[in-house]
């Protein structure tokens, strides 16, 4: 492959959408919740299910008060019990105690998504270990019918989540997925979604701990896009381990050009980082205790948001049907240091300027985000300095760059440099790629003047937004 070559993939739509809710929450919630485990057996007694205090505005609250754009159910985890009322099994809502079986959970957390202004996706599990019809061919119709129910009856949906655990269905089949049937029912019913994990459009960043890579490369090899290779890497068995194992060694470089020297067939394939806030994805009352700190969850997201990734981080209800307080606290406790951290960015009223300009494409233009106007280097230059002048020395701990994804991604290195009003300069950050997304947090120092070096680039660099706060 050349650098022209690599430079040639770029993102769809639903992608470059997708990717700018940035941060967008999970809920597990199913029997799991009353039973105490993590993966149901599919023979629990539906009337378990009754989250007496269930209240979607709680959630959705919640959600947005970390700052989080939208909002993912497990509307059919692995025990196939439906949390809204299926039409095509009875291991369903409408065989709980909820709302006397004449609730709709999926709705109600729909509703109130669009209520509060943020997107409402699905999960629902391939594997079921409750339809009697897993393992044949006929399961392969009873899941377009759900899949069916659920993007035709709950409104806009942002994202569809097939996850890559698969065992064995009640009769100790397993079963062959239709994956191409699937695909093609989402894009008929839901053209806007994006289909994650097992799915085309965002891959999952392979582990469930909140672990990046240093170099996140949304140009990735088809082949990572395949189901079966997703399955394989995906959680075996009901162990707590597994959820905290890190990025393997052999995975840490999926993108660089050294990686990709002999591939023929890539894709834009950016990475979703999706863990939970507590150590299980389900809710336990022991861990009441060990909801994740402040700084664990900060550090997950300077390093997914900020590092071309996105964040999808779950929060469990509980039995009542709520988020726990302590979670909500943790959760304010994020929005209000993002909302605090990035209030006000200093270059506004600052003076850019650019080493190499194609004309059209000047570096004001990254003043403001969005790709219809852009910052571009001429062609041929890869190595380039931004100089941001401050009218008065500033007190700086952030830079954040945004590349034009819609030219695909080519940054590969870059430092930046701050120099304070008497002309001493020090590198405060040293970086690799940006792709959709780059936070470079600093140790505060006063500038009067900052460089953003651009070291290597595949092909001339882009840049369609960078702030200073
Ligand atoms: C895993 C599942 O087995 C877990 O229960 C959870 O849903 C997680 C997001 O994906 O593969």
């Amino acid at each position: 492959m050349t650098d022209f070559e690599l430079v040639k993939v770029v993102p769809n739509e639903r992608q470059i959408a997708h990717q700018s809710l940035e941060f967008y929450a999970f809920a597990h919630f199913t029997v799991n919740t009353y039973t105490d485990k993590e993966w149901g057996e599919g023979t629990e007694d539906p009337a378990i299910f009754n989250p007496v205090k269930f209240d979607a505005d709680q959630w959705v609250d919640a959600v947005k008060a970390a700052g989080m754009k939208g909002l993912l159910l497990t509307c059919k985890h692995h025990d196939g019990f439906c949390l809204w009322p299926s039409k095509y099994n009875t291991h369903n809502i409408s065989a709980s105690l909820y709302k006397n079986g004449k609730g709709d959970i999926v709705r109600e957390v729909a509703d109130a998504c669009r209520k509060g202004g943020i997107k409402f996706g699905v999960y629902l599990s391939p594997w079921d270990r409750n339809s009697k019809l897993y393992g044949t061919e006929s399961y392969n119709d009873y899941f377009i019918n759900q899949l069916t129910e659920l993007l035709t009856e709950y409104g806009e949906i942002f994202s569809v989540w097939f996850d890559g655990a698969c065992g064995e269905g009640p009769n100790g089949k397993k079963q062959v997925y239709d994956w191409a049937r699937y695909y093609q029912c989402i894009r008929e019913l839901q053209p806007n979604a994006g289909i994650s994990v097992c799915g085309p459009d965002v891959r999952w960043c392979g582990n469930e701990a909140g672990d990046t890579r240093e170099s996140e490369w949304s140009v990735v090899p088809a082949r990572l896009s395949m189901a079966e290779r997703v399955a394989e890497l995906s959680q075996q068995s009901d162990d707590a381990e597994f959820r905290e194992r890190k990025i393997t060694s052999s995975d840490r470089d999926l993108g660089s050009r050294e990686a990709l020297k002999n591939e023929t067939d890539l894709i834009w394939y950016p990475a979703e980082v999706n863990t939970s806030i507590r150590p299980g994805w389900f809710y336990h009352a022991s861990e009441d205790d060990k909801v994740r700190s402040l700084d664990e969850l900060l550090h997950i997201y300077y390093n997914s948001v900020g590092g071309n990734g996105t964040f999808l981080l779950n929060l469990p209800p509980d039995r009542d049907g709520l988020i726990h307080e302590n979670d909500v606290k943790r959760l304010k406790e994020i929005g209000a240091y993002l909302r605090k951290t990035f209030a006000v960015n200093l270059a506004e009223n600052a003076e850019f300027m650019a080493s190499s300009t194609e004309t059209g494409c000047e570096i004001e233009h990254a003043k403001a985000a969005g790709y219809d106007i852009y910052y571009k280097a001429k062609d041929g230059d890869t190595a380039v300095d931004v100089t941001i002048t401050f009218p008065k020395p500033v007190l700086a701990t952030h830079v954040v760059l945004q590349e034009n994804i819609r030219l695909s991604q080519r940054i590969e290195n870059f430092d930046i440099i701050a120099e304070n009003e008497a002309g001493e300069q020090k590198v405060v950050y040293s970086g690799t790629v940006v792709g959709y997304k780059k936070i470079a947090k600093f140790d505060a120092v006063d500038v009067k003047k900052l460089i953003i070096r651009i070291k290597d680039s595949r092909v001339c660099p882009t840049l369609s937004f960078v702030g200073v706060y």
